[in-house]
């Protein structure tokens, strides 16, 4: 027997929904044709409008109600389809069968999002992303709704809004946009020193991702998964990105913000639009049950991760994105994820935080989606159809038959019936629970730390470098001093040099840092005091530094063609062959848009002129070949913005490979004072230039040479 494919089957309910109006009349939505579309009904050719435009009042009506509120949190956002493969059963662990059947394909729905802007806020804020799957099982729909840091601000959602509140814009003069730089974010997090372990990873380049595609993925809090038999291991899900977890450079993110705010929505689309499909592996992390209490920390405290090296990531399945949607606002806008959304097999822990949210999703889809029929929207509906006695509510979809709402009953037959847990009916997992009520929380809890070193520790140079930059621009922004005194005060617990390198940049004296233990705030509280002495039982972690990411492929990287006419044929087409070859895409910049004419006749379209885009929405750039080409390109005309593009390009560590006779180029910018180590300056003089260039591009970046290719650009 064929087996379903559930992802056509999702693709095909989709498109039931999607219409293609080629050939087709204009009709207003009562699918009556229209005749004239320009004019609205006159008394008169000169005269006023008439109330009967029913047609006129129906398209203004409708344009007047378009907008939806935006989500409250995570406004900004990208989302695309796609699968999800299991490549090894996890039956043993749980019955969900997504997760039980090797090879099997599940349709997915993932969108990417940043958190404190709002929707039309730039990509390239420093802030966390979201990262929310929704995978559309034959057991119903189960979203796995994490973020690309694998731990949360605050502890328990009673927190939540006040830390919101704190990052968005100030109330008074809602100032400034998805920006976390400012007095209120600062006030609350020098308050909480439980947000430590967090403000490391906010202020790491992790928080400024090259791509979406370039992202980790966590499910942030500890789930349980429950097998067959009813027995219960807890487990943190990881979704690691095939093309490795790259970043942007700062000064980068702050000027993408402005050339193309879009930069990541772009980039998601154009590579599923130019077959280069994301591509993330999935794992989990496993604990039995009886290891609840082995750790040095709570697992049921978001502010803490389980270090790899304590408990291995498993890879188990493959996580593509390969289709981008119809309609931004019909897919990506409308779509509804909710951590409460389960299938059998997968349950909560106690985490309070998480058990916080299984309240908040809900409602707030029923402000911002405006009916409790959201679930009926095309993106929302799961494969398998749904069959309860809920009924009616505003924008009823389903036409429900029978006289039957209501269970038990007999009239129906008993249906819709319950259905047991070996027929895949979902049920709790049993959990003794003997305590009082109370409104407290845990010891275990009091940890703010240990992990917070632990981070900091596993960074390496320019990792450690980058994060002290961010404070110090983040708290140089903060004007009441007593903030940033705090702030400091809690760095002084996670890591003395950090402390007092940061301090001496925000105008915090530093001998108000000093203590018996020369680093320990005056004013310390007993439980903050008892907490910072603590160590993290693993020390430093390989996975938590970008460094030793993978950096294997050039794929979907962009490469800049920098040329003007004259420029050499024979050595642009070899080496763009090579480049996209190896999967790379190549761009040719020129001074304008006119055609490039090569030396023998070629003709190349540019796709951008030097003045329209800018050296920080490439990965690498080429000054092509050719003496003519270089001239030109130094002409009074382009100089400025040759030089500047080269002089950013190599500011950001980024691979630039100086062509054939274009040494004059590259004497002119700042790339004249190359280091001679600086691997990621090629030129024709190179043994081999053109493995070179895609080897430097693969690796990313020179962050290392950062210090010797600072210049003022
Ligand atoms: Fe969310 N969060 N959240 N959150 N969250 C929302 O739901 C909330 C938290 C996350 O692409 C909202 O539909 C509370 C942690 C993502 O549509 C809202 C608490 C993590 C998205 C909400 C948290 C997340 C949201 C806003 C603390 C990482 C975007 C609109 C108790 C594991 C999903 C909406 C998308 C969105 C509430 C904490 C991830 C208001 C109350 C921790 C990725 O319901």
């Amino acid at each position: 027997m064929k087996k379903k494919d559930f992802s056509n089957e999702k693709s095909d309910q989709l498109h039931l929904h999607t219409t293609d109006s080629s050939d087709q009349a204009l009709t207003t939505n009562q699918g009556l044709k229209i005749s004239n579309n320009q004019d609205s009904l006159k008394a008169g050719e000169r005269g006023p409008s008439l109330l009967e435009d029913f047609i006129l009042r129906e398209k203004i009506t409708h344009f007047d109600h378009e907008r939806i509120p935006e989500r409250i949190v995570h406004a900004r956002g990208s989302g695309a389809h796609g699968t999800f493969k299991l490549n090894k059963s996890l039956a043993k662990y749980t019955k969900a069968k997504f997760l039980s059947e090797e090879g099997k394909e599940t349709p997915v729905f993932v969108r990417f999002s940043t958190v404190a802007g709002s929707a039309g806020s730039t990509d390239l804020a420093r802030d966390v992303r979201g990262f929310a799957v929704k995978f559309y099982t034959e057991e119903g729909n189960y979203d796995l709704v994490g973020n690309n840091i694998p731990v949360f601000f605050i502890q328990d959602a009673m927190k939540f809004p006040d830390l919101v509140h704190a990052v968005k814009p100030e109330p008074d003069n809602a100032i400034p946009q998805a920006a976390s730089a400012h007095d209120t974010f600062w006030d609350f997090i020098s308050l909480m020193p439980e947000s430590m372990h967090m403000i490391m990873w906010a202020m790491s380049d992790r928080a400024i991702p090259r791509s979406y595609r370039m992202m980790e993925g966590f499910g942030v809090h500890t789930f349980k998964f429950i097998n067959e038999a009813g027995k219960m291991h807890f487990v943190k899900f990881h979704f690691k990105p095939k093309l490795g977890v790259h970043s942007v450079a700062w000064d980068e993110a702050t000027k993408i913000s402005g050339k193309d705010p879009d930069f990541h929505r772009r980039d998601l689309w154009d590579a599923i639009e130019n077959g280069a499909f994301p591509e993330w592996d999935f794992g989990v992390q496993i604990i039995p049950e009886e290891d609840e209490h082995k750790f040095d920390f709570d697992l049921l405290d978001p502010t803490k991760l389980i270090p790899e090296e304590e408990v291995p990531v498993e890879l188990v399945g493959t996580l593509t994105l390969n289709r981008n949607p119809d309609n931004f606002f019909a897919e990506t806008e409308q779509i509804a994820f909710h951590p409460g959304h389960l299938v059998p097999g997968i349950d909560f822990s106690n985490d309070p935080l998480l058990q916080g949210r299984l309240f908040s999703y809900t409602d707030t889809q029923l402000s911002r989606l405006g009916s409790p029929n959201f679930h009926e929207i095309p993106i929302n509906r799961s494969i398998n159809t749904v069959h309860n006695n809920q009924r009616d509510g505003h924008m009823r979809q389903q036409i429900t038959k029978g006289k039957v709402s209501y269970e038990p009953n007999s009239i129906g037959g008993g249906c819709p019936f319950q259905a047991m847990w070996k027929d895949g009916g979902f049920a709790s997992q049993e959990e003794r629970i003997d305590a009082k009520k109370i409104r407290a929380r845990s010891e275990s809890f009091v940890d703010h730390y240990s992990q917070a070193k632990l981070f900091y520790n596993s960074q390496s140079a320019p990792e450690k470098k980058h994060l002290q930059n961010a404070l110090i621009f983040e708290l140089t922004k903060v004007t009441i001093p007593a903030i940033r005194e705090r702030v400091v005060g809690q760095l002084a617990f996670i890591d003395k040099d950090l402390a007092t390198l940061v301090a001496k940049k925000v105008g915090v004296e530093v001998t108000k840092l000093k203590q018996p233990n020369g680093s320990i705030p005056a004013d310390a509280d007993p439980k903050s005091l008892q907490s910072a002495e603590r160590e993290p039982a693993t020390k430093s972690s390989e996975a938590l530094s970008m460094k030793n990411t993978v950096k294997d492929s050039i794929k979907s990287r962009i490469v800049g063609f920098i040329m003007e006419d004259g420029v050499k044929a024979g050595d642009v087409n070899s080496l763009k062959s090579k480049l996209e070859g190896k999967g790379a895409v190549v761009q040719v910049i020129s001074g304008g848009l006119s055609p490039v004419t090569a030396d023998d006749g070629t003709s190349y379209t540019p796709k951008h002129s030097l003045t329209s885009t800018s050296s920080v929405c490439f990965d690498a750039l080429y000054i092509a070949s050719g003496k003519k080409s270089a001239d030109t390109l130094l002409n009074e005309e382009n100089r400025p913005g040759t030089i500047h593009f080269l002089n950013e390009a190599y500011k950001h560590c980024k691979a630039i490979y100086f062509g054939d006779a274009t040494e004059e180029i590259l004497n002119y910018s700042n790339v004249g004072k190359k280091n001679h180590d600086d691997h990621a300056v090629i030129t024709s003089e190179n043994k081999k230039p053109a493995d070179e260039f895609v080897a430097a591009i693969a690796s990313h970046r020179v962050w290392e040479l950062e210090t010797e290719r600072n210049n003022p650009a």
